[in-house]
């Protein structure tokens, strides 16, 4: 009701001043006056509303900065985001006088050389000194903002130390995925044939090709039984699509089949240093938590289209791209604790967006981020259960020695 109402104000304005400017028109053509022509009164009353014009504008301007300042990102949780901040507000301050010297003189001079008919304007057509101080100038300020900004990005982007630790981020539409290396802390490897509902990043393990391979033969029985059985009453068009379904189970497990073999062979050359060797270990969550303080180097990956992996108050930003790995190291420097009270919010969460437009659901596509002490992150680590701690208990671990028989479970 209130914006149609606003609505209804607005068209009625508009219609007012459409009502006074003919009115304007007519009584002007009552006095003689033709339209065209243009009084000395009228420029400088012209000459005014630019400087009025000048005023209101930069007036409304800086109630805007202020105003809305509080929308801003608040500080950065992380070390590379101080840097980026600062080379972000060097270029604002930059432009920010530019801006304003350039705009100011824009209105002044409109105001200033009201049409005078007995001034002759100065007629220059050329001048070197002129070129040469609008081409020099922003050169230099621009190569100087580009080394800042290399340097910046080199410092961000160089390659993480050997002791960072390592988490993977996995994106889908529409939900990410974490992986943490485990106790041998390094990753298994992974192969998208592997991916089922147990296996939402397909971790290349004996076990769990052993289970795909058996879901695969299962689902081709079931369609060729079901070909066998109804064949006869089966439309071609719907026998043809099963049949082709055949025909990639086949190819797909065959693929498997040959992965188990390289699975094997590595194992047996490479021994410990295999990544086929390590997944059984992985810890595979849907929260993200990470140490404060302690590099951290991000595996991103995408199983299906371009994701984004965004992490706003950490800086962090860096895309999910299927078919291969793409990398961010940082170093979080604010607990979520902290920066609940920080931002005076105590239900506030880091997060990890999708900032990549990458379907319907794309808006909805977050992980919440916890950034903790060092010993809170080892205590939640290790309440985590290894991504192959099911289906057959494996080998005797060290936590046989208890007394209970009781399955060993942890939550
Ligand atoms: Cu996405």
């Amino acid at each position: 009701m209130m914006t149609l109402l606003i609505v209804l104000v607005v068209v009625l304005g508009v219609m007012a001043v459409a009502q006074l400017a003919r009115v304007y028109e007519l009584t002007a053509k009552l006095r003689g006056k033709r339209e065209e022509d243009i009084t000395d009164s009228d420029n400088r009353m012209n000459a005014r509303l630019m400087w009025l014009f000048c005023v209101a504008y930069f007036g409304f301007f800086i109630w805007l900065l202020v105003r809305y300042n509080d929308r801003m990102l608040p500080v950065s949780a992380s070390e590379h985001g101080v840097w980026t901040d600062q080379l972000l507000d060097v270029n604002w301050y930059i432009l920010f006088i530019v801006f304003f010297i350039t705009n100011i003189l824009l209105f002044y001079f409109a105001g200033r050389y009201v049409y005078d008919r007995n001034r002759r304007a100065l007629w220059q057509p050329h001048n070197n000194k002129l070129e040469l101080l609008w081409t020099i100038v922003p050169a230099v300020v621009l190569i100087g903002i580009i080394i800042y900004g290399l340097t910046i990005w080199n410092r961000i982007t160089s390659p993480a130390s050997p002791d960072a630790m390592v988490v993977e981020v996995y994106a889908k539409q529409f939900d990410w995925t974490a992986r943490y290396p485990g106790a041998d802390g390094i990753m298994g490897a992974t192969d998208y044939r592997l991916i089922n509902d147990q296996n939402p990043l397909g971790i290349v393990t004996p076990a769990s090709i052993a289970t795909r391979l058996d879901e695969l033969a299962a689902e081709r029985e079931a369609i060729l039984k079901d070909i066998a059985q109804n064949e006869q009453v089966m439309p071609p068009a719907k026998l043809a699509e099963s049949r082709k379904r055949v025909e990639r189970i086949e190819r797909t497990s065959a693929r498997i089949i040959r992965l188990r073999t390289e699975m094997e062979q590595d194992i047996a050359m490479n021994k410990e240093t295999s990544p086929y060797a390590h997944g059984e270990d992985d810890i595979v969550v849907k929260e993200f938590h990470l140490p404060i303080r302690k590099e951290v180097k991000m595996l991103i990956r995408s199983r299906d289209v371009i994701h984004s992996a965004y992490i706003p108050h950490l800086r962090a930003q860096m895309n999910a791209v299927p078919g291969m790995t793409t990398t961010f190291n940082m170093v979080p420097t604010i607990t979520t604790d902290s920066m609940r009270t920080v931002m005076n919010d105590p239900a506030f969460e880091f997060i990890l967006l999708c900032n990549k437009i990458c379907g319907a659901s794309h808006y909805n596509m977050q992980m919440a981020l916890v950034v903790e002490p060092e010993n809170a992150y080892n205590d939640w680590l290790a309440q985590q259960k290894p991504f192959q701690a099911a289906p057959e208990p494996a080998a005797p671990s060290a936590m046989t020695t208890t007394a209970t028989e009781a399955p060993v479970t942890t939550n």
